[in-house]
């Protein structure tokens, strides 16, 4: 099967599973159900999820990553609608559409997001197959990447450096967390879940932490120069809220060379797997090249 095929056919089963884990309530009819499915059916790339199918196929069992893969994505949309919101970005598109708090309300868009995080932790949980020990190590893997010392910690490092000037240290750190962490979290479960080794694991997350820097790199020259329609959110917002960016620090030359050494360099880990990780060694590939 070609690359495409396989992402795509991958990109379904995580959609069918998302729908299957995700169950409105519909005898109560709370309108919370509706703002957490809008933004977690409205179009994402489901690139979170399908590298943790794709890191524990490398290693054996892909299917009981799927929990804890849709786990990831929850996480990952309950972030993009907080970060949309006023008090952070304040931005009114996403993807295409309006942003969950145009049409929820803040107070609704805020329990949406924080409603989803809950649900990532019910659905691993509940869902595994795993056994007691992966599943426990899981869980807390996911638990600190998403927390202080992962994309939160990013998160505030972004918000303190807020009309500053950032020096490439901190611009690495923030992303490293910020981006960095919800990569290198399925990364690195995928491979535990596979059954891969240790040295597998530790592997797996210094490809991603690779892989979720160009992904950073890639975003901020998207923001240069895609377009609204292409990308579904308005370009040129980092200008505009005054960031620092790859862009901004390097200059765009330089940044497209970095999102290419740090392309490589994820492919060069994943050199002693040979041509069992070619679909992650081509999905690196498919991330630098992506338009939106
Ligand atoms: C807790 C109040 C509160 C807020 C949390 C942590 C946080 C807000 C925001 C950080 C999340 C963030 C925006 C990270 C940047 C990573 C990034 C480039 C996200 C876009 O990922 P894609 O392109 O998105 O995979 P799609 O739309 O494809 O799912």
């Amino acid at each position: 099967m070609d690359f495409l095929a396989e992402f795509e056919e991958k990109i379904n089963q995580v959609n069918q599973s998302l729908q299957k884990y995700f169950m409105k309530n519909e005898n109560y009819q709370m309108s919370i159900y509706d703002a957490m499915e809008y933004s977690l059916f409205s179009g994402g790339k489901r690139i979170r999820p399908v590298l943790c199918v794709a890191c524990a196929e490398l290693f054996g069992n892909a299917e009981d990553a799927m929990p804890f893969a849709c786990a990831i994505e929850m996480i990952h949309t309950y972030s993009l609608i907080h970060d949309d919101l006023p008090c952070m970005d304040d931005d009114d598109l996403r993807r295409g559409k309006p942003t969950n708090h145009i049409i929820y309300g803040e107070a609704m868009a805020v329990l949406a997001g924080d409603a989803l995080l809950n649900l990532a932790f019910e659905t691993a949980l509940q869902h595994s197959k795993a056994t007691p020990a992966q599943t426990l190590e899981a869980v807390k893997i996911i638990a600190e990447s998403a927390g202080t010392e992962g994309m939160i910690g990013g998160q505030v490092i972004d918000l303190e450096s807020e009309g500053k000037d950032v020096d490439a240290v901190t611009l690495m750190a923030m992303h490293v967390h910020k981006t960095g962490a919800l990569m290198m979290a399925p990364a690195k479960v995928g491979a535990l879940i596979g059954g891969g080794t240790k040295e597998d694991i530790l592997n797996m997350e210094k490809f991603a932490r690779y892989l979720g820097v160009a992904f950073q790199i890639k975003d901020d020259i998207l923001d240069v120069e895609s377009t609204t329609e292409i990308l579904g959110k308005p370009i040129g917002s980092d200008k505009l809220n005054e960031k620092t960016t790859f862009v901004t620090l390097y200059g765009m030359e330089q940044s497209r060379k970095m999102l290419e050494d740090y392309t490589q360099n994820a492919i060069a880990t994943l050199e002693e797997y040979g041509d069992r990780a070619a679909f992650l060694k081509e999905l690196s590939l498919f991330l630098l090249r992506r338009d939106r």
